[in-house]
């Protein structure tokens, strides 16, 4: 690869995600796009309106080319996958091989050739993209496990920019990345970045051992030293890999939960659910990593032994579609469904039901509602990155009251002590925090909330951004002093 020239009409501010953040409506005369309200949004549509900035993405839609466009004051470029890289790239080797290798292997990864090949394919194109896009100098943030190439691509393309990569989920410990036969290839993909940001130190510390036993790089605190590559064209230079957590947007939430029509909504709500004394919350995309059968398998025993009362204690659980074509989410839906299925052909009557079980998703309105109905919501992952849905959760109890029962193996658990911790493994455990949280006396229910919510108004989205794309700047601006003693 030989360097290109900058575009003369070049971006400044350039975001690479496997998506673009909207969705096309095609039921009308005319298709319309809508932005999709998800958190990286939030954080970032500030950030490409002050600076003109675009974003490089697909649209969802296989095997159409879809013109760049602007929306909401940001320039959008479209990239086309194949319904053939659909399936390799995406499906296989993002969510197949990928995603499971870097949750603890909770299920077994799939490694295939053809997969990887696919794989490098789609990072090459939207590397190009994004070289193509970036003006002079210009800042380059990249998103997310399906694009770990990307950074060193760009960086052979494009030495003049600044490259950032975030990891949305976890990095998994070396002696598991190790099982990955193109590990060494993901770890110069990712080092061609100059700040690599993750969502807990522990992730961070998982890449740069990596880095050390698979790459034999040199590693300083978070600084590890990558050597010039003949192979890709990039010089030497000094990467740095750090946490940052992600947050939600705390502001937007909180007035969204102080509505009157929200508050009336949610009231609505409790009372269609006959009113129970306690209502507990799960939402969550259907995902083998959720931890949702242990939840259910907890809540069935609890109900089974007697220490709930399904007339006085409901279940709202929420379960968004998700990767439906590949073997083991078909897998997981039919031991979730079955497991709600009997508990409530066991514990429901007629006016009575155990578990509300819902298998699509709600709109954003309604989640707010919801959270704001719920007393308990309960986050049982068995590996996530963060879990924004329980920082949802707290941003929108605008009462201090709720009690959040979070897994010790989500990111979130880092920096939300006052959370009631839980090991999902431990279905014992488990049942005894569910019990502790419907009996936790107001008072204490106030103390957790009000500091777990002092910290989500500091730490919020924006701080984040701002901080990953301050970090990224403060290392772009002495690159040349810093030095490797
Ligand atoms: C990945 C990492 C990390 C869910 N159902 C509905 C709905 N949602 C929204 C939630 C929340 C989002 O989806 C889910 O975010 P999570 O963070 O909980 O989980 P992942 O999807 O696995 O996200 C994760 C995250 O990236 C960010 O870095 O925290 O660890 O795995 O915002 O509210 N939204 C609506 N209706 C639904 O039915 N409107």
């Amino acid at each position: 690869t030989s360097p290109l020239p900058p575009p003369p009409d070049g971006a400044d501010f350039v975001v690479v995600a496997n998506r673009l953040p909207v969705d096309r409506d095609d039921s009308g005369p005319e298709p319309v796009w809508t932005t999709s309200p998800g958190g990286l949004v939030t954080a970032l549509a500030p950030v490409m309106q002050a600076n003109d900035g675009a974003w490089i993405g697909w649209a969802g839609i296989p095997d159409e080319d879809i013109e760049p466009f602007d929306i909401d004051g940001m320039h959008l470029v479209p990239l086309t996958l194949s319904s053939d890289e659909v399936v390799s790239y995406y499906e296989g080797f993002s969510n197949a091989t990928l995603w499971p290798l870097y949750h603890d292997v909770i299920v077994a990864p799939e490694f295939h050739r053809t997969w990887w090949e696919s794989y490098l394919r789609v990072n090459t194109r939207f590397a190009e993209a994004a070289a193509k896009t970036a003006a002079a100098g210009a800042t380059v943030w990249v998103h997310d496990y399906q694009l770990q190439l990307v950074p060193a691509l760009v960086r052979a393309l494009r030495p003049d920019v600044s490259i950032g990569f975030f990891n949305h989920i976890p990095f998994p410990p070396a002696e598991l990345f190790a099982q990955l036969p193109w590990r060494s290839q993901i770890l110069n993909g990712l080092l061609g970045a100059d700040l690599i940001g993750f969502q807990r130190p522990a992730d961070a510390a998982n890449f740069r051992r990596a880095a050390r036993v698979h790459a034999g790089f040199a590693t300083k605190s978070s600084q590890i030293r990558v050597p010039e590559n003949p192979e890709s064209g990039t010089g030497a230079h000094i990467a740095e890999a750090r946490a940052f957590p992600i947050s939600v947007d705390t502001p937007t939430l909180d007035a969204a939960a102080r509505d009157p029509e929200t508050i009336a909504r949610a009231q609505e709500i409790r009372s269609d659910l006959g009113d129970p004394e306690t209502l507990i919350l799960g939402v969550d995309r259907l995902d083998y990593t959720k931890g949702i059968s242990h939840r259910l398998k907890a809540y069935g025993e609890l109900l089974a032994d007697g220490s709930i009362d399904p007339e006085q204690v409901t279940l709202v659980q929420i379960a968004t579609p998700s990767r439906e074509r590949i073997e083991q989410y078909q897998q997981i839906r039919t031991d979730v469904e079955l497991a709600a299925g009997r508990i409530n052909g066991e514990h429901s009557d007629l006016g009575t039901t155990a578990i509300h079980y819902f298998h699509h998703s709600f709109p954003r309105e309604e989640m707010t509602a919801l959270y704001l109905a719920a007393d308990i919501l309960l986050v049982t992952a068995l590996r996530d990155g963060m879990n924004l849905v329980a920082k949802e959760y707290v941003a929108c109890r605008t009462g201090e009251d709720g009690v959040l029962v979070l897994s010790e193996f989500a990111g979130a658990a880092d920096h939300m002590n006052q959370a009631v911790l839980v090991n999902p493994h431990d279905i014992d455990g488990l049942k005894a925090n569910i019990l502790r949280a419907i009996e936790m006396e107001p008072a204490e229910r106030r103390r957790r909330m009000r500091a777990l919510r002092r910290r989500l108004i500091r730490d919020d989205v924006q701080s984040w951004s701002r901080s990953f794309l301050d970090t990224l700047e403060a290392l772009d601006d002495d690159k040349d002093l810093r030095r490797w003693e």
